[in-house]
């Protein structure tokens, strides 16, 4: 993180007021100038549970999200505080605290489960904090978890005949950890000792039975369970006496339980070396201006009434920077231009050789820059940008080469104007004369260097224009005979038919480079077009993949539990990402 973007202390990123969400652009400034991909921990849990105390310490700082806040003193929402990746260089930590989250029973916010939602879609690791053990009091908390099928689309338009289920959401879910605080119990199950994962896994266990109440119990396990394969748990003692817990604040460790110093250390140590960057379907590492997006495409959908849509956010995210993408490519493509360019070319072939190359890398950078470009609407939109540019600068350089001959022409013939003008060859044998100075000046045109493309052309129009003089000084020399000028005028016509019919077939050469020129563009944009969609379908498929292997695991452990019809439904699930896996890949057309 820039110097500039180190920030002091939290801001409010998103603010819960009683009817609606808004987001605060301060936060979104400052995410807006952070380039480097970023961890993203939320903390999420009643209010009073040392939240903000254990984010604290994650920013490594005594003081920074405000500890012990009342619902009332507080702004309501979700806080952020952006701190250098302590592990990762070139990393960044936002530590997201929420704050206010009410008492799911009194529900008395609808908000509150927006603002649990959004810390989902949001971070990267999922940090669900409680106090004591993990009993039915803290699995109704978390009754968020199981509104999330409620509060969240993973897909615009899931398949007509498949529900959308909890795959589509597993591959972009983060990472969940639970920490129990002031936790008083041994951790041991039958007399056995259990590290705090088993713990976990056991309190999340299903219960036999098919009576409301069971199913009640059941349900936000099972939630848990399906939307979050990965799950993790720590334990930590109470951090101090009861009477000393009022200012920890001003505590140093020292003064702390020592188990406490070790469960936190434990923690932030689990949290920096294991956290993810923040990743969007199709391996896209989300840095601050694409948080900065996200954060507003999910809010603008809650506060428009629709759910938040992750491939939508997706979707959203690649529109700005696929637009951008062009640009770049452009803003390359011309510099190069610009660079190696020098109107006229002698040739059409160097042109566009030069033209050729500058594509080719133009197209590079847009392939690296964009990502999710549906029907390759922006590629297309480079593909006629670059054409237009290649026929203008076609154009230009024909203008260049007229200039550059006409002037040329003038300088060489206008004495000869001048000498016709004064009656020089005006005069028997003058006509031979006139011949002859006019192969001369020719001579000399063409020995000339850089006229480009349209050389001949313009010769060619100069000496039509004087035709009917150089037949006046034909017509006029006595010294000829009229057979002799009659063969003249022969000669001078086929000179003429001839440098015409040069002239189309010229003509005909160009237009078939430019053709083919075309074609070779076209090829250049769909190679680098299919190699692309290669990557990205090998990214899907290891997506796909990992889904599908913890799905595996959760359907073998709720098939050694017992449960058939859990089991079954997993089974489905798993059935239909296999089939999509094995769907033909979509072609690569571009016309
Ligand atoms: N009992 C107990 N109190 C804590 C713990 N951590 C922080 N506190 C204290 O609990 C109060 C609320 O902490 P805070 O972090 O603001 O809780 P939040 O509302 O969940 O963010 C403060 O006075 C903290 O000093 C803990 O692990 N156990
Ligand atoms: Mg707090």
């Amino acid at each position: 993180m820039d110097s500039e973007t180190q920030m002091p202390g939290p801001v409010c990123l998103i603010e819960n007021t009683e009817n609606e969400l808004t987001v605060n652009p301060k936060a979104l400034k400052i995410l807006s100038a952070i380039t480097q991909p970023l961890v993203v921990v939320a903390i999420v849990g009643l209010y009073r549970t040392g939240k903000s105390y254990l984010m604290n310490k994650l920013a490594g700082k005594k003081k920074g999200f405000s500890l012990g806040s009342t619902v009332q003193s507080h702004t309501k929402g979700i806080w952020m505080w952006c701190v250098p990746h302590p592990e990762k260089p070139d990393h960044t930590l936002v530590l997201l605290d929420t704050e206010g989250l009410g008492d799911v029973e009194k529900g008395d916010n609808q908000n509150d489960s927006w603002i649990f939602a959004l810390a989902v879609l949001l971070s990267s690791t999922f940090v669900y904090n409680s106090m004591g053990t993990i009993n039915q009091q803290a699995m109704d908390q978390l009754q968020y978890v199981t509104e999330l099928t409620n509060r969240i689309r993973a897909k615009s338009s899931p398949n007509a005949n498949e529900d959308e289920n909890s795959a589509d959401f597993v591959s972009f879910f983060p990472d969940f950890v639970w920490t129990l605080r002031d936790f008083t119990l041994e951790l041991e199950a039958d007399g056995q000792p259990i590290s705090a994962d088993e713990y976990l896994e056991n309190s999340l266990k299903l219960k036999q039975g098919t009576n409301q109440k069971d199913k009640n119990f059941n349900l936000p396990r099972l939630c848990i369970r399906k939307f979050f394969p990965q799950k993790k748990c720590f334990i930590f003692d109470r951090p101090t006496h009861r009477k000393k817990l009022g200012q920890l604040e001003m505590l140093n460790d020292n003064e702390l339980d020592p188990e406490f110093n070790q469960q936190t250390i434990t923690f932030c140590s689990y949290i920096f070396n294991n956290s993810k960057t923040k990743t969007l379907s199709g391996g896209i590492e989300v840095n601050g201006p694409r948080l900065e997006s996200l954060v507003l495409t999910y809010v603008k959908a809650i506060s428009s009434g629709d759910l938040p849509c992750m491939e939508n956010a997706v979707l959203a995210l690649a529109q700005i920077e696929n637009s951008a993408a062009v640009q770049k490519a452009i803003d390359h493509y011309d510099q190069q231009m610009g660079e190696k360019l020098q109107l006229p070319t002698d040739t059409l072939q160097e042109l566009l050789e030069l033209h050729e190359a500058s594509e080719k890398e133009a197209i590079k950078i847009f392939i690296k820059n964009s990502f999710k470009d549906v029907d390759h609407l922006h590629q297309k939109e480079l593909a006629a940008q670059l054409e237009k540019k290649r026929d203008d600068f076609y154009k230009q350089n024909m203008e260049a080469s007229s200039d550059r001959c006409s002037a040329l022409l003038k300088d060489l013939f206008d004495p000869l104007e001048e000498d016709i003008k004064q009656g020089i060859y005006s005069k028997p044998g003058g006509y031979c004369l006139f011949i002859q100075k006019i192969n001369e000046l020719k001579k000399k045109y063409l020995q000339e260097p850089r006229k480009g493309i349209q050389a001949d052309e313009v010769l060619q129009t100069y000496l039509t224009s004087k035709e009917s003089v150089t037949d006046a000084i034909l017509q006029t020399d006595q010294s000829l005979t009229e057979k002799e000028k009659d063969i003249e005028v022969q000669r001078v016509k086929a000179e003429s038919a001839e440098a015409a019919a040069k002239k189309l077939e010229e003509m005909q050469i160009k237009n078939q480079q430019m053709m083919e020129q075309k074609a070779k563009s076209h090829e250049e944009h769909v190679k680098q077009l299919t190699e692309k969609m290669q990557a990205e379908r090998a990214q899907l498929m290891a997506e796909q993949e990992r889904t599908v292997a913890l799905k595996l695991q959760e359907q073998s452990r709720l098939l050694k539990e017992g449960f058939q019809n859990e089991s079954r439904q997993l089974h489905n699930e798993i059935q239909n990402l296999k089939r999509s896996m094995e769907r033909p890949k979509t072609t690569c057309i571009l016309s």
